[in-house]
């Protein structure tokens, strides 16, 4: 079938949009029909050439909710109608991953997302009788798009999928980090660095896990009133000092903060958020995503000291176990996914939802089909 998408055709140049062709799902897949997509930074990140993984021409997006259109052989758990949204994490419920029960990282379909095809090695997309690669396993900048079973959550079909396209990955993020992976409890104090959709998130978070105290950090103060308005209760530009953040924010803080959070993707600020730390019990979560060649560093005293250092992937949620859940959260009003949505435009704009982001003007764009 014809689908109009917004493809990537080479790193750093603008998204196009035309019309592909979306063949029909195979065994075990599901073609959805996208409603709304959200914008993220990793999109970006993609498109920049900076991802290892990146790969072009490729149809991006993993923000999505939409409509299951058609379902493939076998396929016993989603039928047409049925209201999705697409997981970059699946959750097959069998992996060694799975059944651990200590992480989301559901290996079944990673390969193979990985290197832009479906699990059987093909893509479902091509322009001009050319493959398009898949992204993330969700490429939701299409209307039309295929699935694996497993990569899908279904959800409450009288939930808004212009809002909840964003617990495909922002809000569920940074919410999930908190609980799921720093676990703050009541009282805790925390550190935000990176007021985007991510960090808000982890703000929203943290105000409903009863931390006392919410530090904002950002170079841009213009993000700095949003994110009080959802929960900070101190905002702070690094520019503005001339010692180094983490000095600041353990100052402010009588020796450091229980849990800090990057949310940026750079490398020398997850040092910052790792130094901020309390001796002896502090926890750095990186969310952020760093370009190919990037390393971290600290000198190991930071750690023999007692502060951890982890990472958080889709806020450590399994999509479709999960998901759901959340997305009844925000139909009663416990996730407030509003303040998140700066933008919306169609999906021809959708260059401008790039450009907003970069120019730091935006928190999430929506693109509407
Ligand atoms: P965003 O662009 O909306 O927000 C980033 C924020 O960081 C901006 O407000 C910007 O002003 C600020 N910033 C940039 N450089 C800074 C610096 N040196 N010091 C302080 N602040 C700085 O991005 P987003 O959509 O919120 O995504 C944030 C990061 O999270 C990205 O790296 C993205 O790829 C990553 N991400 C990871 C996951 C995951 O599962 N781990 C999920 C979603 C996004
Ligand atoms: N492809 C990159 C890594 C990108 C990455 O870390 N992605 C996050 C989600 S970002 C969503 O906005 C993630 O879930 N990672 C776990 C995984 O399995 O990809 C690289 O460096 O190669
Ligand atoms: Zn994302
Ligand atoms: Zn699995």
């Amino acid at each position: 079938m014809k689908s109009r998408a917004a493809v990537a055709f080479a790193p750093g140049q603008p998204l196009q949009v035309v019309e592909i062709d979306v063949a029909p799902p195979k065994a075990g897949e599901v073609l959805v029909r996208i409603i709304a997509t959200g914008v993220c930074h990793t999109d970006a990140f993609t498109l920049s050439g900076e991802d290892p993984e990146g790969l072009f021409p490729a149809v991006l997006g993993h923000e999505g909710a939409g409509v299951v259109v058609e379902v493939g052989e076998g396929v016993t758990t989603l039928q047409p109608g049925d209201h999705v949204i697409p997981l970059y994490t699946a959750e097959c419920g069998k992996c060694k991953f799975c059944t651990s029960g200590k992480t989301n990282l559901c290996q079944a379909v990673r390969a193979t997302q990985g290197r832009g095809v479906m699990p059987d090695g093909t893509s479902r997309f091509s322009y001009n009788g050319e493959p398009l690669y898949h992204y993330m396993g969700t490429s939701t900048f299409s209307e039309y798009t295929v699935l694996p079973e497993i990569s899908l959550a279904k959800i409450n079909p009288d939930a808004p999928p212009e809002k909840v396209c964003l617990l495909g990955c922002g809000v569920t993020t940074g919410i999930g980090a908190v609980h799921n992976t720093a676990k703050v409890q009541k009282g805790d104090t925390v550190a935000v660095f990176g007021l985007g959709g991510i960090g808000l998130a982890v703000i929203q978070g943290a105000v409903q896990a009863g931390a006392s105290r919410i530090i904002g950090v950002d170079i841009n103060p213009a993000k700095f009133e949003l994110a009080k308005s959802m929960g900070a209760t101190d905002c702070i530009n690094p520019k503005d000092h001339e010692r180094p953040i983490q000095e600041v924010i353990v100052e402010m803080t009588d020796g450091g903060v229980d849990y800090s959070f990057e949310c940026i993707g750079n490398v020398e600020v997850m040092r910052s958020a790792l130094e901020c730390c309390h001796k002896g019990w502090g926890e750095s979560i990186i969310i952020g995503v760093a370009g190919a060649g990037q390393e971290i560093r600290t000198r190991p005293f930071q750690l023999v000291t007692g502060r951890v250092w982890r990472g958080s992937a889709f806020g450590g949620v399994k999509g479709r176990s999960q998901l759901p859940g959340m997305v009844e959260q925000a139909m009663r009003g416990e996730i407030d996914l509003d303040p998140y949505i700066t933008h919306e435009l169609p999906l021809e704009q959708i260059n401008e939802a790039f450009d907003l982001m970069h120019e730091g003007k935006s928190i999430r764009t929506v693109i509407r089909f």
